[in-house]
């Protein structure tokens, strides 16, 4: 079972000693040929490489300006660039976080304090799972075909506290459209269950750039969102996960951030602005081109192989996962990883049952072209069956 030793154990698979995705990550991030994580590591677009020209100046701005006017900007410019055009101003309402995963701990210590269980989308990213289960929440898996189709049944809205949506989800990159996340926020207000979202991949993907925040506050559900700006410029990990709340909300989230920090450093809050700018004035646009031509390199590479599939074949995320069928997710990441190339094996994604994400590897996107063709030729070598 997941979570307990004997889980751990089978979860460290291949000989690789990780735990899980995270650790199978690290052990990627050496090397030259990393597809493993979903940070962006793509090379500097001209315009992000003039934001980074203005460095100096961006830290003398931090040392001179009212941090409270940077995030207020930072956040403006962010929202802005996601067709987010309603966003809450008021103070807390958007708390800003070193990472998306440090908001999603604030959130779970949060939830903790009310309610002990959670219906989880599954498969997802699974530190979503384990920073839940850490804090003693008792975790309901959600298939995102349910999650995306009816009403959610009234004996599950009955069993939990709060339902967990990853939108565009990680690794499949299904999008909550804004028909269903009406009806799914006004369940959920009807049940007094918490709606959180995690939105982390919406830059990738127009379908999801509608203004969330209205439907949620017109259903009168109590909402949380994480939003983050980390997986979107390759800015050395130098990022911000926003944790966004409902005034209803009620659950100590402001009290559970400040024990964990105090703010984000002003440098990065003056980079999100500019970069939000920059993505804004054509650069979110230029990034979709570049992820789409990723995504049919990896597509075309592999194309006529009959032992793969495309098991997302309308995912924008800059994250592509291949089905395979004739040797399992490990068995290829321990093949690739002959050749110094590390991708993501699937199976802690699927937190709930993991042998379901045997048959799939999971490939970053957000990477120089050149040595992701490199890496995905060498997957279809691998791949070709002798
Ligand atoms: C992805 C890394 C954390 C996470 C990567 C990710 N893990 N934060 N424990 O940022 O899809 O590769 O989300």
């Amino acid at each position: 079972m997941p979570g307990t030793l004997q889980g751990k154990a089978h979860a460290a698979q291949a000989g690789s000693g990780a735990e899980n995705l995270t650790q199978f990550e690290f052990l990627a991030l050496n090397s030259e040929f990393n597809i493993a994580d979903g940070h962006a590591r793509q090379p500097l677009t001209p315009g992000q490489s003039k934001i980074v020209n203005d460095l100096p100046l961006l830290f003398e701005e931090g040392e001179k300006r009212p941090v409270e006017e940077l995030e207020r900007e930072a956040h403006a410019a962010f929202f802005k660039s996601l067709g987010q055009h309603r966003y809450p101003t008021a103070p807390g309402r958007v708390l800003s976080c070193y990472s998306s995963s440090v908001a999603m701990e604030i959130v779970s210590r949060a939830l903790a304090c009310a309610i002990d269980s959670v219906a989880l989308v599954h498969p997802t990213f699974d530190n979503i799972a384990d920073l839940l289960r850490g804090n003693g929440l008792k975790l309901v898996p959600l298939e995102e075909d349910p999650l995306h189709g009816d009403d959610l049944a009234p004996s599950l809205l009955k069993s939990v506290g709060c339902v967990f949506v990853t939108t565009p989800n990680n690794p499949t990159g299904r999008v909550m459209s804004a028909e269903r996340l009406r009806r799914l926020a006004e369940q959920c207000a009807e049940y007094g269950v918490v709606l959180a979202l995690d939105t982390s991949f919406r830059g990738f993907d127009t379908r999801a750039h509608y203004d969330h925040y209205e439907i949620l506050d017109a259903s009168g559900v109590s909402w949380v969102v994480i939003e983050d700006t980390g997986k979107l410029w390759p800015t050395l990990d130098l990022k911000v996960g926003m944790l966004v709340r409902s005034e209803n909300l009620g659950l100590p989230v402001g009290k559970i951030y400040s024990d964990i920090l105090l703010g984000v450093s002003p440098l990065i809050l003056g980079m999100v602005r500019r970069f939000s700018e920059d993505a804004a004035a054509g650069g979110l646009a230029e990034l979709h081109t570049f992820i789409a031509a990723q995504r049919a390199v990896v597509r075309s590479e592999l194309a006529g192989l009959p032992t793969v599939g495309v098991p997302d074949p309308d995912s924008r995320a800059s994250v592509e996962r291949v089905l395979l069928k004739h040797m399992t997710g490990t068995q290829a990441w321990e093949a690739l990883r002959e050749h110094n190339i590390y991708a993501l094996p699937c199976r802690p994604f699927y937190w709930a049952d993991q042998a379901r994400g045997d048959r799939t590897l999971r490939l970053a996107l957000a990477r120089a072209s050149a040595p992701l063709t490199q890496c995905v030729r060498t997957l279809r070598h691998v791949l070709t069956p002798r």
